[in-house]
């Protein structure tokens, strides 16, 4: 045998060894009672949030026992791979709330417990086919519930969201509110909810997957028990830790603020800067939207307003030499933030993602790591689109986190599940209103607290 011949063969062997092996894997992770429909095998189960610290580094308070990959504070499947193409201008608006079939070719979902169409599963029904040591780790872990929240804070959120609280929320509850026991088919209309209130598909799937596996693993079946397992669940996929502080003592720390237009940058920008003004910080706000003139003097109205620096260019300036000049007057100042503005004009997609790409450059190169924070503004109202919107946005710069505007605004909400899931990136801020004051730091306790509440009757009657 020549060489050649003998690399063919060894080749052959090497392949289909790994189909078979690869095979058997996804055997294993399908179980005995996966959906069945289509050959490509389904990814691991999830583990349930009651195993999860929430940097998935493992559970608190039992030491050794280690996270599971693909969970809480790891990076998810929509951190890989090339996002499929988006036109925003034309987006995919699914139909009664559900994604087009292969609207998560790039983000395959977890596998639901029933295929569609076919009736709900008994509660742990089809658990049989988890791997026993999750389900064991689950019991082991079950206690484990959300630090508590503050009080004041969580009653002013409740306030706040009474929109999504009043539709989302009630729907939800209206699932568990006056049974002693869940009957088989909640996992079905909570399904229905989830996809309505714009959770999407993928992380409807996620979220009601390991919430059976949590309830199966503690053996409960009180609606009570299985409400509060379902918000332990939420607050695993919103608890997402931060990289770094928001604003770092001794530095100057630069935020850029993308998003389409709409969708609430420059407000939020004023809002932050009269948030860190009263605290005492230098602020600086660069207006690099330059296409409208509209655009610089909304925001020239906030500095004034709150009493900061402007820094703005020329009628149609170059916006990356605005933001270049505005990162530098704040070092050059020793102001502790600067917040650059953006255009978000959807009409010109490609050269705006190629100039917030050199905004983003220009800040760098004005100050070394600039900027700290490249905070995406997604208008909560818009509902599943948002998430299309951040596929497109992250291509053009490095995101750091989100800010999720008008939650104030919707009876949905659900978006803000999908995108801590299937973007992971922590939510920084949500905007609850108008006024400079409608701006929260976002902190998944108090947020699930705020719209869960201790148990199904504390939520409003559905009112939408
Ligand atoms: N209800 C509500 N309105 C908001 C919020 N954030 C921004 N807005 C409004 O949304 C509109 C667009 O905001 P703007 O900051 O100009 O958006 P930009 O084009 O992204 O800069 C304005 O009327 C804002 O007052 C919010 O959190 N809640
Ligand atoms: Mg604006």
């Amino acid at each position: 045998m020549t060489p050649a011949v003998i690399a063919v063969v060894l080749a052959l062997v090497l392949i289909i060894g790994g189909f078979i092996i690869a095979n058997q894997r996804g055997q294993l992770a399908a179980g005995p009672r996966s959906r069945g429909d289509g050959p490509k095998p389904p990814p691991p189960v999830q583990a349930p949030a009651t195993l999860l610290a929430s940097d998935g580094a493992g559970v608190p308070g039992v030491p050794g026992l280690p996270g599971l990959p693909g969970t809480a504070g790891t990076p998810g499947r929509g951190s890989e791979g090339t996002p499929p193409a988006l036109d925003l201008l034309n987006p995919v608006i699914p139909a009664a709330g559900r994604l087009p079939a292969d609207a998560h070719a790039a983000h395959p979902p977890v596998p639901t417990a029933r295929a569609a169409g076919t009736p709900a599963a008994p509660v742990g029904d089809d658990l049989g086919s988890l791997p026993s040591i999750a389900i064991q780790m689950a019991a082991s872990t079950a206690r484990l519930s959300i630090p508590a929240g503050s009080a004041r804070e969580v009653e002013g959120l409740r306030r706040r969201l009474a929109a999504p609280r009043g539709g989302f929320m009630a729907r939800l509850a209206a699932l568990f509110r006056g049974k002693a026991d869940i009957d088989p088919s909640v996992w079905e209309r909570m399904e229905d909810v989830l996809l309505s209130s714009d959770v999407g598909i993928a992380t409807t799937n996620r979220l009601i997957q390991s919430t059976r596996l949590a309830v199966e693993a503690e053996r409960v079946t009180d609606a009570a028990s299985v409400w509060r397992i379902l918000k332990t669940e939420a607050h695993a996929i919103l608890a997402i830790e931060p990289k770094r502080a928001l604003v770092e003592d001794g530095k100057t720390n630069c935020f850029l603020l993308v998003g389409v237009n709409g969708a609430g940058k420059t407000t939020t920008i004023g809002k932050l800067a009269t948030r860190w003004k009263t605290d005492g910080r230098t602020v600086i706000l660069g207006a690099a939207d330059t296409f409208r003139a509209a655009a610089v003097a909304q925001l020239e109205a906030w500095g004034r307003r709150i009493g900061v620096t402007v820094v703005k260019g020329k009628d149609g300036a170059d916006p990356a030499s605005v933001a270049f000049e505005a990162t530098k007057k704040g070092v050059d100042d020793g102001a502790q933030v600067v917040l650059v503005d953006t255009a978000g004009r959807l009409q010109t997609k490609q050269p705006l993602m190629d100039e917030l790409r050199k905004i983003h450059k220009s800040m760098g190169k004005a100050l070394e790591g600039a900027p700290h924070e490249t905070l995406l503004v997604l208008d909560a109202t818009t509902g599943q689109n948002a998430l299309q919107q951040a596929l497109l946005f992250r291509e053009a710069a490095p995101l750091t986190g989100i800010v999720l505007t008008k939650l104030d605004g919707t009876a949905k909400g659900g978006i803000i599940l999908a995108i801590c899931a299937e973007l992971q990136l922590p939510v920084r801020f949500v905007g609850l209103g108008e006024r400079a004051d409608d701006l929260r730091t976002f902190h998944a306790n108090d947020f699930v607290e705020a719209l869960f509440g201790d148990d199904p009757s504390s939520a409003p009657e559905i009112s939408a």
